[in-house]
């Protein structure tokens, strides 16, 4: 018997695979059914591949596999997302070049990546921080540009001043950065902005279309946060001035018993005339200035504010109605300002308790420990008493309406997308700057504009960004007339080359367009994307509004990106906790592969439990997956199994063979890899035990296995005599009526004691069934026939003859 040397066999079909480009596909080949695999492609950080890389990446691999050998053309490509802040903090640690540091980490990933066997087309290879590629990235931000959906402005930001930079509101928690958990305060900086809000209803609306978790499509909904209310104004005592609010509860109008202002709101210095007061706001501001928005809406946390000494009237029932400042308002969503309800609404109650405000409840409902925020007959409200709430709300609405006090109005939690970084390891911003400040885009041919070389990482003294620094050939450009014109220096996001990747794997080499339309229409939209649930409102959030706006465009002929998503669970530290360099929990794939082979790598992580969940390593699985791999191996190779093997079917595997057929089609379908590989060992004990082995049966096993273990399969697959790659094989049919067990044992008893076990066909009534028993010889000899008192069938299981 060969002995199965994995270390041998996968670098050696590793180098097959490189160099007969056995996973080409051709994108022009439009003969066949497509299908568009995607996985979320890699950072390249120093870390290297992690064992979570291999999870998600192995799920999509046994896809593609699946899908070519059912006849489809697979498009199954992986790229780097290659800009971004690690290389950048690393490169001013260090004083060396991102890109140098990028590279290499790209040469350790790709080596990491063979080595695993997965099937990626590498002719379709990107790298966003490469020129060709961000020429498009810069290409799609001029046309945001001409479109007005890139912008300038100066907007109170999350600043983190240890990564010196902005970070957008999806990449900042409870006050601190996502990335590094540094603290992140608030402050107004010039920006760049891309108005994503224009996309807010289409975002919403294409949610309704698509094939992804419930959980990711809830969480983009709510950060959307579409609120459909009223916008009412209240009059102020002895002033021109007027309050807008804006509240999703008109119906609880007549319970408002103050009213509440972001501290920040533009009308308190115009109504404000005491100078304690304006001081006491001043210094208010400051204090809140470090809270983020969630910190100060957060229902657990202690309500701050206090009285400006100013009046408001009630439009409903022109009440004088005390107006507070509190950092649970905040100044950009709605009006920046709120009718308090305290009796229906939590964040009031809290406030009007500690600050003793009054309570009034316009709903029949106990508020004796809570704000009451259920339906129920309006109380206390004049002409809206004895009204549920829509009824209420529409009645009241009519009234403000009348009295030219209210509108129906709807906003939106979602903001715009600060687009800039004061960095300088990102796409350049094709733009420049007149001395009158006019902005001049770049003409598309004058694309790329590449990321100049600078000589110092890092500097932002005087507040100068780092392309500040850059030569001032590149920095000031000479414009026709003559007139200096200055480079815009703030970068992109990394978001930026993310958002458009999988347009550019169709067509990655193309310098004329970002993509050629015929095929561009043909691939898109991906048919599967598989990636981590971290990245359901930032990335898919945007990649869909650029899709959509590119839609708008005509560059793209559908409105979604990703048909259907798919979120692999973590891998987690033997613990359960997350894995982590300072913990030094960290299992390197490297280690696992020279120990075990990538192939058991494979089949250990798709065994672990079901592809979403999250589970905790253990290396005793890769033991178990070695030593099953092995169990494969030797139905192939060893002579005592070779003897058993017949071209001749007496058909003793025929329901196990097509039922494990069916059931791992299905699964590997649903992407339920665990019980596909249960069903696995199960077939392989079978062919253990039987006497005779159909080789067609065998034959087509090999290749529903080798897509979990294709290192192992492709050299069995080669002793067997084949000259080309599994992956030329057809995908095995089953046959549905020889997937049901007809034969099943059943146990006899005579008068309640066990005797034997016989099969019986599960189809039989109980008249056959009781023929059946009396008519088998073993039963025959045990028992007298005149003897038999009754017969009792309990079907499928028992049959017990009961003697006198
Ligand atoms: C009165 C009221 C009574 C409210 C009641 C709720 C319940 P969503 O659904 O999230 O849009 N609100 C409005 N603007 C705000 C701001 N700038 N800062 C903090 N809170 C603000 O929530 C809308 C509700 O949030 C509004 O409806 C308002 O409180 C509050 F029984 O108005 B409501």
């Amino acid at each position: 018997m060969k002995i199965y040397d994995f270390s041998k066999i996968e670098k050696k079909w590793q180098l097959f695979w490189d160099e007969n480009k056995t996973f080409f596909c051709d994108i022009n080949d439009f003969s066949k059914p497509k299908y568009y695999i995607l996985d979320m492609f890699p950072y390249p950080s120093g870390k290297g591949l992690h064992v979570g890389h291999v999870k998600g990446y192995t799920a999509s691999d046994i896809i593609a596999r699946m899908k070519r050998m059912q006849g489809f053309n697979v498009l199954h490509p992986i790229g780097w997302d290659a800009f971004g802040l690690p290389a950048e903090n690393f490169a001013i640690k260090n004083n060396i070049d991102p890109e140098i540091f990028t590279k290499e980490n790209i040469n350790n990933f790709k080596k990491q990546i063979k080595s695993l066997g997965f099937s990626y087309d590498w002719s379709k290879e990107i790298n966003t921080s490469e020129p060709s590629y961000y020429k498009w990235t810069q290409w799609i931000f001029l046309k945001l540009f001409k479109y007005n959906l890139a912008y300038i402005s100066n907007v109170p930001v999350n600043f983190c001043p240890e990564l010196k930079t902005v970070l957008a509101n999806e990449e900042v928690e409870n006050g601190k950065s996502k990335d590094g958990n540094f603290p992140v305060i608030r402050m107004s900086i010039r920006q760049w902005m891309l108005k994503i809000t224009k996309y807010a209803d289409k975002l919403l609306d294409g949610l309704k279309k698509i094939d992804w978790p419930k959980s990711t499509i809830n969480m983009q909904i709510n950060w959307i946060g579409k609120s459909i209310g009223t916008t009412v104004i209240f009059d102020i005592e002895n002033s021109k001035e007027k309050i807008k609010i804006f509240t999703t509860r008109v119906d609880t109008i007549f319970g408002c018993t103050y009213c509440v202002l972001a501290p920040e709101h533009p009308i308190i210095k115009k109504i404000v005339k005491n100078k304690q007061k304006k001081e006491k706001i001043k210094n208010f501001i400051k204090e809140i200035s470090n809270k983020n928005d969630l910190e100060r809406t957060d229902l657990n946390k202690n309500k701050k504010g206090f009285f400006i000494g100013c009046y408001a009237i009630n439009p409903i029932n022109n009440k004088k109605i005390p107006i507070y400042v509190a950092d649970y308002v905040l100044m950009n969503y709605g009006e920046g300002a709120v009718m308090a309800v305290p009796a229906h609404d939590n964040r009031d109650y809290e406030f009007a308790k500690k600050y003793k405000l009054p309570i009034i409840k316009v709903l029949d409902g106990d508020i004796s420990k809570n704000a009451f925020t259920e339906d129920s007959k309006h109380i206390n409200s004049d002409f809206a008493n004895g009204l549920y709430i829509e009824e209420a709300k529409k009645k009241i609405n009519e009234r403000l309406a009348f009295l030219k006090k209210g509108k129906i109005d709807i906003h939106y939690k979602l903001k715009d997308w600060i687009f800039s970084r004061q960095r300088y390891w990102g796409e350049p911003i094709p733009i420049l700057i007149k001395k009158n400040k006019k902005l001049i885009p770049l003409k598309e041919k004058e694309l790329p504009l590449k990321l100049p070389k600078i000589k110092v990482f890092g500097s932002t003294k005087n507040n100068k960004l780092p392309l500040d620094n850059a030569d001032k050939k590149w920095l000031n450009v000479k414009l026709k007339n003559g007139e200096i014109a200055k480079r815009e220096t703030n970068i992109m996001p990394q978001w930026a080359g993310s958002c458009w990747y999988y347009m550019r794997y169709i067509d990655p080499k193309n310098d004329k367009k970002i993509c050629e339309k015929k095929i561009l229409n043909y691939w898109l939209p991906v048919d599967l994307y598989i990636g981590g649930s971290e990245h359901a409102v930032l990335h898919l959030l945007y990649a869909r509004f650029w899709h959509k706006f590119l839609y708008d465009l005509n560059i793209v002929n559908c409105d979604e990106p990703f048909k259907k998503l798919f979120h692999q669970g973590m891998i987690l530290g033997k613990n359960n906790e997350k894995m982590s360099k300072s913990r030094g929990n960290v299992v390197n794939p490297d280690d696992i592969i020279a120990k075990y082979g990538a192939d058991s790598l494979r089949l250990y992580e798709m065994f672990m439990g079901p592809l979403e969940d999250s589970i905790p390593w253990n290396e005793n699985g890769l033991n178990g997956a070695k030593h099953f791999i092995e169990r494969v191996w030797k139905i192939y190779t060893d002579e005592k199994m070779i003897k058993k093997w017949s071209k001749k079917n007496n058909n003793e595997l025929d329901y196990i063979y097509h039922f494990t057929i069916k059931k791992i089609t299905e699964d590997f379908k649903n992407l339920q890899f665990n019980t596909a590989i249960s069903q696995m060992m199960i077939f392989v004990n079978e062919i253990y035990k039987s006497n005779s082995i159909y080789y067609e049966y065998i034959i087509n096993f090999l290749k529903v296995f080798s897509c979990v273990c294709p290192f192992v399969s492709e050299e069995i697959n080669e002793i067997l005599g084949n000259k080309t790659s599994i992956i030329n094989s057809k995908w095995p049919v089953y046959d549905d009526k020889k997937t049901i067990l007809n034969d099943i044992n059943i146990a006899i008893t005579i008068n309640g004691k066990f005797k034997m076990v016989i099969k019986i066909n599960r189809n039989l009534s109980e008249k056959e069934i009781k023929n059946v028993v009396l008519n088998n010889e073993n039963i025959k000899n045990k028992i007298d026939i005149e003897k038999i008192k009754k017969i009792i069938v309990v079907k499928n299981k028992i049959v017990n003859i009961v003697l006198i």
